[in-house]
């Protein structure tokens, strides 16, 4: 009888732990999404270039050398709120309907961060937002209004009081505040049984570049490498000659520069938007000034001039930049370790990009926009403990596109059929090979006349060359071939020896925009009136 028991106990002790088994659900990965704005790759030290060798950001290196670092990750319209509004669909500019800042995006549509709310994912948004309209698919949301200001910044949000949406002056810094909300946000949920997906969004390092009050004077002995061609000009390229985004030619020698009108005043030089300046507090203001008075007095006793001044301020602006950096890389090592000390490391997916590329001084050029290598590659490191080896390097060429359909396979949603890009999952977990995973990308950049008088180009970038239509005012085609010119310094559409690659891309061109969908009505052209009064307003 013992014997019986016993076995029957054991039989149906082993069912109940069967039956366990069978309805345990795998255990959903938590997100952490985080997005800087305007981070070129460039000035990432897990990328190896000499200027992020400078000014190294080691906490950004930490998620790529616990994960993955994507040496050819494209965006797909190099501007912010379309390649936000990319990111969250998971479809093209022309689809989802966001193809250059201004446009309001239909947040109606399906987005993945809907998609994993659905799934029973608590889902939350910080810092900028810039696509217009209220966040939805979030159980939380805290956003900047539009651009977002470096100091005091103001957010928009639910009143936990009134349950009303409001505005509030949050008194700080920007970057810094973003954190600790991020932080305040996962300090919630880390008991919850729900899994989480947090967007969390910096300002920084957009224009006009303002580092916090620690890191004023974090570079000013550091020189950084101008690089090499920062005063070559660019060959068979209409669009580059007359683009307005030149350091020493085009930035505002007060607002981007801080440089002042002369020595021993605090007053700044041209400084169209004074209210980046004027909203710091008289506290902050006194620090700034302590710290930029005495450098910006060194430069006027120098008297610099020609190819010395634009030297100075190429300078000026990496110093600036690379600064801004600084608390970007400190506040995502809090939240890598606010992770680790809270035993949620090993159960989330970190991802740390921007929402495009930047040109520090290539070309001459700050900003972004063009289809060229500095503005098109978008810088993507992810960690998961669970799913990804430590060291893997991804050499396929991935898209902003790619996002949400990975973060929907992680969650184990079903990818729905409409979305364009391709989940990153097999590569990250060393399932697919780079060249099975996509022979070519595809790009359309909308936003002409606006800021900078970058024209209108779509195109097609190959692993190694790259075809550009640039078709506003003007109408001509560019042709690259990036392991003869990596740096894109000589258009040669009309070298004859490529005539057989030219024909190969323009096919390949024809597919993409086939698969995509894109219909005629993509290339609508300015009117010369618009681009007229642009170029007035820039004067
Ligand atoms: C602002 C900047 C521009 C920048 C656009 C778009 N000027 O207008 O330099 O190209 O944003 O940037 S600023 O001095 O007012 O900041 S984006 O990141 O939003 O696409
Ligand atoms: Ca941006």
């Amino acid at each position: 009888i013992y014997v019986v028991c016993v076995a029957f106990m054991l039989q149906s002790c082993g069912q109940k732990l069967v039956q366990k088994v069978k309805v345990l659900k795998p255990q959903l990965p938590n997100i952490i999404y985080i997005m800087a704005d305007d981070h070129a790759t460039q000035a990432i030290s897990a990328y190896g270039h000499p200027i992020s060798e400078l000014a190294p950001t080691p906490n950004i290196d930490r998620i790529a050398n616990d994960g993955a670092l994507f040496k050819n990750n494209f965006c797909t319209n190099s501007i912010c709120g379309p390649s936000r509004a990319v990111v969250l669909t998971g479809k093209f500019s022309h689809i989802n309907g966001f193809r250059m800042n201004g446009d309001v995006f239909d947040g109606n549509q399906q987005t993945f961060p809907k998609l994993l709310q659905e799934t029973g994912y608590h889902t939350g948004t910080i810092g900028k937002w810039h696509i217009d309209g209220i966040p939805q698919g979030f159980n939380y949301w805290h956003i900047l209004t539009d651009q977002g200001n470096y100091y005091n910044p103001d957010f928009i949000g639910v009143n936990e009081k009134t349950q009303k949406i409001d505005t509030t002056r949050i008194e700080g810094y920007a970057t810094d505040i973003i954190t600790d909300e991020a932080i305040k946000y996962l300090d919630n949920i880390k008991n919850s049984k729900q899994p989480f997906m947090l967007m969390l969004h910096h300002k920084a390092p957009h224009r006009n570049w303002m580092p916090a009050l620690r890191h004023l004077n974090k570079y000013d002995t550091v020189k950084f490498p101008l690089p090499n061609t920062y005063f070559n000009s660019h060959e068979g390229s209409t669009a580059s000659k007359e683009q307005l985004q030149t350091i020493y030619k085009d930035m505002y020698e007060g607002h981007d520069l801080k440089m002042t009108k002369e020595k021993g005043s605090n007053e700044l030089a041209h400084n169209p938007w004074t209210t980046d300046f004027d909203r710091m507090t008289t506290e902050q203001r006194a620090i700034w000034d302590k710290a930029y008075q005495p450098k910006n007095d060194a430069f006027h006793d120098a008297h610099l001039s020609g190819k010395a001044l634009a030297e100075w301020k190429g300078q000026r602006y990496l110093q600036d930049y690379l600064a801004t950096i600084a608390s970007v890389d400190e506040g995502v090592g809090k939240i890598l370790d606010y992770l680790e000390i809270n035993g949620l490391s090993e159960n989330t997916l970190v991802i740390y990009t921007t929402d495009q590329g930047f040109y520090l001084g290539e070309k001459g050029w700050f900003d972004k926009r063009f289809m060229y290598e500095e503005s098109l590659c978008m810088p993507l490191v992810m960690k998961y403990p669970k799913g990804i080896k430590k060291g893997t390097v991804i050499h396929a060429l991935t898209q902003n596109v790619d996002f949400a359909e990975t973060f929907l396979d992680y969650a184990h949603v079903k990818i729905p059929e409409d979305m364009q890009g391709k989940s990153l999952r097999p590569l990250l977990e060393g399932k697919q090979n780079a060249e099975d995973f996509r022979e070519a990308v595809y790009y359309h950049y909308y936003d002409y006349p606006a800021f900078h008088m970058v024209k209108k180009m779509y195109g097609v970038r190959t692993k190694r060359y790259k075809l550009i239509h640039v078709y506003d005012d003007i109408d001509e085609w560019e042709l690259y071939d990036l392991e003869k010119d990596p740096q894109e310094l000589k258009n040669i559409i009309n070298d004859f020896s490529y005539n057989e690659i030219k024909v190969k891309l323009h096919y390949k061109l024809d597919v993409l925009q086939t698969k995509y969908h894109v219909t005629n009505k993509e290339f609508e052209k300015a009117s010369k009136e618009d681009v007229d009064k642009a170029f007035k307003q820039f004067e």
